[in-house]
């Protein structure tokens, strides 16, 4: 106990070098927190999404190799002799989680050359008073009523898969003040092939990459007090930028708590956001959301007929309660890399190009955890995940009509921006927003509209100088 004790110590302290040396926009020199604090990993290669924290011991890796071999587990259908591994659908989107979030990436939006997605489709209707009252308590929105909540592409033998997606783009050219000329592309999605009946006439769609996976035990212990004080939704100090806390369902402590996680930040906890995609991803019932049947409707009576995969040595499910809980140990310590931003001038200028054009409004730099003495290496750190967790309205261009909870159509959680640079070298590819529609960090900030559009219009207006400097900033996180 007492090596582990020092060898955690000395960890922080290696750490605690990883220190951006940034230039504040007053011109002062302060210095951010590592992106991660304490948990800061140097690595930038393919791998740097996909790390232990920095400061964990030897004994809490092992817990972490342990969830990494679930989020990696590859489900197959019931019956098999690997009961601890058999379940999968009747419908699914994918075997496995690391099927979605690559190396612990982002998706994009299109099948690869195997047909398989690393995005998916959220499905609802317009909820009627009276009938969907509980339902939007308890999920934040109607699903449709042959479809359910979320369209599965596969299905296993003897099933049929719901339907088929097509996304087409339309072409939208923007010019820059400085003459540059660019042409933003936006998704239109076509739903081919039903499987099972029609869709609700007033069926809602929203396209949803997968998101990159480091840092969300950090996120998760934001005090819920600092997310108050950030908050301001009748915009009382006028700044053009509001910010509201979706106000999402918890379902093990039944009651109404902040949305952190998800694009439109629908999920409260790490717990329930693994347990959902357990569930209507992968077709596995689990303690929080228990059907093995996953996202089947009582009208897709094929789909019920199948067999399951519960055991007991499950506690009667297909992913047993120990099983979760590793799985949330695994996501939550998931190490950030570290911005590389220290010996860049350039990308020191660009950070305060960003705090100059509004971005850090939303962006919020810096937050500490909460203390958490049963996650000691999340407890109270400094880190710079540039994110306020807060829904934002962004316009009519980035728009759904797909609401969850609190959050509207046009209201997106802002993302955090660290790791970004890395995408590239990742996933090999360079897809942003919640529905990839991005192909450029500069196409994604052209997109921002609402009380993101003053903005993107000092993107759209700054010398062109600036604007190299703020992407580089961007890139070097
Ligand atoms: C079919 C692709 C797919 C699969 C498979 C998948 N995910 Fe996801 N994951 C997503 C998408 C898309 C989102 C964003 C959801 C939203 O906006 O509500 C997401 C969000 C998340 C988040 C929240 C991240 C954030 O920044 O808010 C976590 C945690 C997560 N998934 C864990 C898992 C786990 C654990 C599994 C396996 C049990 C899994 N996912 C399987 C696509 C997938
Ligand atoms: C009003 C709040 C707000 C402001 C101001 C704002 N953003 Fe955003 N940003 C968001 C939201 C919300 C999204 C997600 C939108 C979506 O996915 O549809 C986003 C997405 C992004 C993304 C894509 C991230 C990803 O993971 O796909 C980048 C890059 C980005 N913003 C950079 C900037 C920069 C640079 C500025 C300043 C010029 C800025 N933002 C200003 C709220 C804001
Ligand atoms: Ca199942
Ligand atoms: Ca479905």
């Amino acid at each position: 106990m007492k090596r582990l004790r020092l060898c955690y110590a000395s960890t922080v302290f290696v750490a605690g070098f990883i220190v951006s040396a940034a230039v504040s926009a007053d011109g002062q020199s302060a210095a951010s927190p590592a992106a991660g604090g304490a948990t800061t990993v140097t690595q930038t290669n393919e791998t740097a999404f996909s790390r232990p924290a920095a400061n964990l011991g030897l004994e809490e890796r092992m817990d972490f190799l342990l969830g990494e071999a679930i989020f990696q587990k590859i489900w197959v259908p019931a019956p098999a002799s690997t009961t601890a591994s058999d379940g999968l659908g009747p419908l699914h989107n994918a075997r496995s989680c690391s099927q979605c979030h690559v190396q612990g990436g982002r998706g994009h939006p299109d099948m690869d050359a195997n047909h398989q997605v690393t995005a998916l489709l959220r499905l609802s209707i317009a909820p009627q008073k009276g009938r969907d009252d509980l339902t939007l308590k308890h999920q934040g929105r109607v699903g449709d009523p042959h479809y359910g909540g979320q369209l599965q592409l596969f299905a296993v033998a003897g099933a049929q898969p719901e339907a088929k997606i097509r996304v087409r783009y339309s072409e939208h050219p923007v010019t820059l003040a400085d003459g540059t000329e660019l042409t933003l592309r936006k998704p239109h999605i076509q739903v081919t092939e039903p499987a099972y009946g029609d869709f609700d006439p007033d069926l809602r769609t929203s396209l949803r990459l997968a998101p990159p996976m480091i840092g969300l035990g950090l996120l998760e212990r934001i005090p819920e007090s600092r997310l108050e004080e950030l908050a301001d939704p009748d915009d009382l100090d006028r700044d053009g930028i509001s910010g509201r806390i979706n106000r999402v369902y918890d379902q093990t402590l039944q009651q109404v708590r902040p949305g952190r996680f998800g694009w439109k930040a629908g999920q409260p906890s790490l717990a329930q956001q693994n347990a959902n995609a357990l569930n209507s991803d992968l077709g596995i019932g689990n303690p929080i959301y228990p059907s093995a049947y996953g996202d089947c409707t009582a009208r897709q009576t094929a789909c019920l007929a199948r067999l399951n995969g519960n055991t007991e040595q499950q506690d009667g499910l297909e992913a047993s309660a120990t099983m979760m809980r590793v799985l949330e140990y695994y996501t939550a310590h998931i190490a950030v890399p570290a911005a590389r931003i220290q010996h860049d001038p350039i990308a020191q200028r660009g950070e305060r190009v960003f705090r100059a054009a509004g971005c850090s409004a939303c962006h919020t730099p810096t937050h500490k955890t909460r203390r958490d003495n049963d996650y000691p290496a999340l407890s109270e750190q400094m880190f710079s995940p540039y994110t306020d967790l807060l829904l934002h309205d962004m316009g009519d261009g980035l728009a759904d009509r797909h609401t969850e909870f609190e959050a509207m159509g046009r209201e997106w959680r802002t993302p955090p921006l660290w790791g970004l640079g890395l995408t590239k070298r990742i996933n090999g590819h360079y897809n942003f927003l919640h529905d990839g529609r991005a192909r450029s960090l500069l196409e994604a900030i052209l997109w921002h509209g609402g009380e993101g559009q003053a903005s993107r219009d000092r993107v759209i207006n700054m010398k062109q100088t600036d604007r190299t400097a703020l992407l580089r900033f961007l890139e070097s996180l």
